[in-house]
């Protein structure tokens, strides 16, 4: 494996985020978003001298992720507990979900030791855990990290179950730790899409063989946060199944994919939609799995970190562009941290 792969995921997950971000929840129709205005919007920045995107929480949990793993040479709950608070109480404006933001304070009043730091997450939406994407969407450097499937499985679990108890939650960071895993080891002349869903499937089949799941009635402000209620029968499996049928069919419209998949901050919908914009474009190239990530809509900044972190570790940092790394808030750190996680295999 090249180091361009490892720095191509990071950096892949910090664009998405940042050029997604301009977009999110502003067009939340199940139409997606033209073309036009993906391009219009994000000209505006990328050619103006001064301009810059800023990155949203799914970046900078990214980032303490990384940080964390290298630090400890692994996972240690606490540490990565901690970062995860004194960021945030660094720089509260970064968009964090609304939930999650109880944990970091129930965090901040006392002092975080193994035997608590778990437990304000399990008490979240009336004791069922988040199922939203925040587990899933800071994933990219356990992937990397990891030496193993089995690694990269049990550390995404744990890592996802500080801030997400919740089954579909934590499966949904699985999934998504796995296609990058995955991608990671794939080369661009032989990649099967055949094959890198039924290695999916058949991973996601053991592990949702798990304990059922309790869904809490949280009311919801945005009333347009639709798929919940669909949570009860949901299984990843199924997505998957779904994702094969839309990609057999190269006239699938966009309308059918937000409809059949969804598009949402629920973990459920936000990683199976960030895999199809990966494989539905994987003979187009990053560009193109960024600008139809965030055609689909809704939790764009998201979807779009989250497919172009999979698409960043399949094509490699070199075939992403220059001037889109550079307008990226933060994007030497993430080069950094891409050679530092490399470093770990050598
Ligand atoms: O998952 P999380 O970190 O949010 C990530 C999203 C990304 O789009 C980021 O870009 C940022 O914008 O936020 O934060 P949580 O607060 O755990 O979950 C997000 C939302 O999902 C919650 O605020 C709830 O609206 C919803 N949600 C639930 N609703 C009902 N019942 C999560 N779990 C439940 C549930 O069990
Ligand atoms: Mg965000
Ligand atoms: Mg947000
Ligand atoms: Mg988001």
């Amino acid at each position: 494996m090249s180091i361009t792969k490892y720095q191509g995921c990071l950096l892949g997950a910090l664009i998405g985020d940042c050029m997604g971000a301009p977009f999110e929840m502003s067009y939340f129709g199940r139409n997606g978003i033209k073309r036009e205005i993906i391009l219009n919007k994000l000209s505006k920045t990328l050619e103006k001298k001064e301009s810059t995107f800023g990155y949203t929480d799914d970046s900078a949990m990214t980032k303490s992720v990384a940080h964390s793993l290298l630090k400890n040479n692994g996972f240690s709950r606490t540490d990565m507990a901690r970062r995860f608070r004194d960021d945030y109480i660094k720089e509260p404006f970064r968009g964090y979900g609304g939930g999650v933001v109880s944990i970091f304070q129930q965090w901040n009043t006392k002092e975080i030791t193994d035997d608590n730091v778990y437990l304000p997450s399990k008490h979240q939406f009336d004791g069922s855990g988040s199922f939203g994407n925040g587990a899933a969407m800071r994933v990219a450097p356990i992937p990397l990290f990891a030496k193993s499937p089995d690694q990269c499985i049990e550390i995404a679990q744990r890592a996802a179950q500080l801030t997400h108890y919740n089954k579909h939650g934590i499966n949904g960071a699985i999934l998504q730790a796995l296609a990058i895993f995955h991608a990671l080891q794939s080369k661009k002349d032989n990649f099967k899409v055949d094959e890198f869903l039924t290695y999916l499937k058949k991973q996601m089949k053991t592990i949702e063989k798990a304990s059922k799941v309790k869904i809490g009635h949280h009311k919801n402000e945005n009333e347009n946060i639709e798929e919940y209620a669909k949570s009860e029968n949901f299984s990843y499996c199924s997505q998957l199944e779904v994702i094969e049928k839309l990609i057999s069919n190269e006239n699938t419209d966009l309308k059918t994919v937000i409809e059949q998949i969804g598009h949402d901050i629920s973990a459920m919908t936000a990683v199976p939609a960030a895999i199809i914009s990966f494989l539905k474009n994987i003979d187009n190239g990053f560009e193109e799995v960024l600008y139809y990530a965030i055609s689909l809509g809704g939790d764009t900044d998201t979807i779009a970190s989250m497919a172009c972190a999979i698409a960043g570790a399949f094509y490699g940092a070199q075939d992403i562009p220059k001037l889109w790394i550079e307008k990226c808030e933060d994007s030497d750190i993430l080069v950094d941290m891409g050679e530092k996680l490399y470093q770990v295999h050598s």
